[in-house]
């Protein structure tokens, strides 16, 4: 591997330790947090020194341009740039995340620049078109509660005003904290100009599940890249249990209509439905009680419900069940219940031409490298609605993402970009 290519790991480095989590290791950078700022100046800065042209646009995507020399453009640097070749990823994570998820991707895009670059400058590379790397906000969702946010806005596929008025854990909305971000609220949305410079996007990212992980994964020949094939499909609902607020001590048991109790009745219901269906995913992860006293019957607990499955109907069928359920629960303790759908997207299905291309281009560094399927949202998978996307798997030995067990060995990482540039440079 050249010099250049190990940029990767010095780039991991450099963010090492930016919004480590004290809880429980791992990270937290809610999109616009000071980490997550870190991590956009860090990316800006790193931008600059491959003399990128950077920009953040309507939406607080930052993009960072390797322009065609002016020499080559036959047109305007806008019009150059129309249908141009764009990789990238995300900086925020989730509460108490991996090091990986996000920040592979956007090191890996800048690390593929310093193969790309050197390749040019070796006259080894005849480029047709620019380069951008694009870095995507609030791809979690960790604070506005909405996945992928950015490029669902840029896409144009989530209403407007429903994005402005997504509010965080202290009430602020959307709006108010683009604002404080020196965005203007009446210009975010749909961004037809901006889509169109894009005429494909390749995301590297690190593998959240087993598929590379095999228990011979460090024997010579087993591949540590893949290619993406499909996204599972995925929606998230938050139930909302009504009850009696009361006092923890002065109310007996026979008088209590507490909504913490029909919640957990309905986590359990959760795990059992779910398990009915072979390829279904369903995860409570958040269960926010109001108050939250330790010596009080909560008047409203919030649960939210993450349900994943490669059929669309199977995913209607299973949030109907369990919303059935809930409101049994709900019934039996004297409250209410009401569900709210907050997000839900189909299976993502990558363009086939471009899947074509990257595995050609990945097996010429891993031969082994098989297509993947994943149950992880990405911002690749948003814009596949409207671009042609593909993504590029680096393996992940523990086989866990979202915590902080998340890795990648750096020889792994490595491989990753020789792969990445390669599939860039057949497509540039
Ligand atoms: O939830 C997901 O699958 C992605 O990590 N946002
Ligand atoms: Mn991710
Ligand atoms: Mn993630
Ligand atoms: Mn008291």
């Amino acid at each position: 591997m050249t010099e250049t290519a190990s940029a990767v790991t010095s780039l991991m480095a450099a963010i090492a330790d930016v919004g480590t989590d004290p809880r429980r290791g791992g990270y937290s950078r809610p999109v616009w947090s000071p980490a997550e700022k870190d991590l956009r100046s860090w990316f800006l800065q790193e931008a600059h020194s491959r003399g990128l042209d950077t920009e953040e646009d309507r939406n607080g995507i930052l993009w960072a341009w390797w322009d065609l020399p002016a020499g080559r453009r036959v047109t305007s640097l806008e019009a150059s740039r129309q249908g141009a070749l764009v990789t990238g990823s995300h900086l925020d994570s989730v509460p108490g995340g991996g090091a990986y998820d996000g920040p592979l991707g956007v090191a890996s895009a800048l690390a593929a620049v310093d193969v790309l670059q050197a390749r040019e400058a070796a006259g080894a590379l005849d480029r047709r078109r620019p380069l951008a790397v694009a870095v995507f906000p609030e791809e979690e969702g960790s604070r506005f509660g909405v996945a992928c946010l950015g490029s669902r806005l840029l896409a144009g596929t989530i209403p407007v005003e429903r994005a402005l008025g997504l509010r965080d854990a202290a009430g602020i909305t959307f709006a108010e904290a683009a604002r404080a971000e020196g965005l203007d609220p009446a210009h975010i949305g749909p961004d037809p100009a901006a889509l169109a410079r894009i005429g494909q996007f390749v995301e590297l990212h690190v593998e959240q599940g087993r598929g590379l992980n095999t228990d011979e994964h460090l024997s010579a020949g087993a591949p540590a890249i893949a290619v993406g094939s499909t996204i599972l499909g995925h929606g998230r609902w938050r139930i909302s249990f009504h009850g009696q607020g009361n006092h923890a001590g002065t109310t007996l048991m026979s008088d209590r209509c507490d909504p913490m109790v029909a919640a957990a009745e309905t986590v359990i219901d959760v795990r059992r439905l779910a398990r009915v269906q072979p390829e279904a995913r369903a995860t409570v992860g958040r269960v926010e009680p109001v108050p939250g006293g330790t010596n009080v019957i909560a008047s409203r607990v919030d649960l939210w419900l993450d349900v994943r499955h490669p059929e669309d109907e199977v995913t209607a069928a299973l949030v109907e069940d369990i919303w059935r359920h809930a409101q049994q629960a709900a019934l039996s303790e004297g409250c209410t219940a009401e569900l709210t759908e907050e997000s839900l997207s189909g299976t993502v299905h990558f363009d086939p031409q471009l899947a074509a291309s990257l595995t050609e281009a990945v097996r010429r560094t891993a031969p082994a490298a098989p297509l993947l399927p994943t149950g992880a949202g990405h911002d690749a998978g948003v814009l596949a609605a409207k671009v042609p996307t593909g993504m590029i798997y680096v393996r992940n030995p523990s086989g866990v993402s979202h915590a902080p067990e998340e890795h990648v060995e750096d020889d792994d990482a490595v491989l990753g970009v020789h792969a990445l540039a390669d599939a860039l440079e057949d497509l540039l």
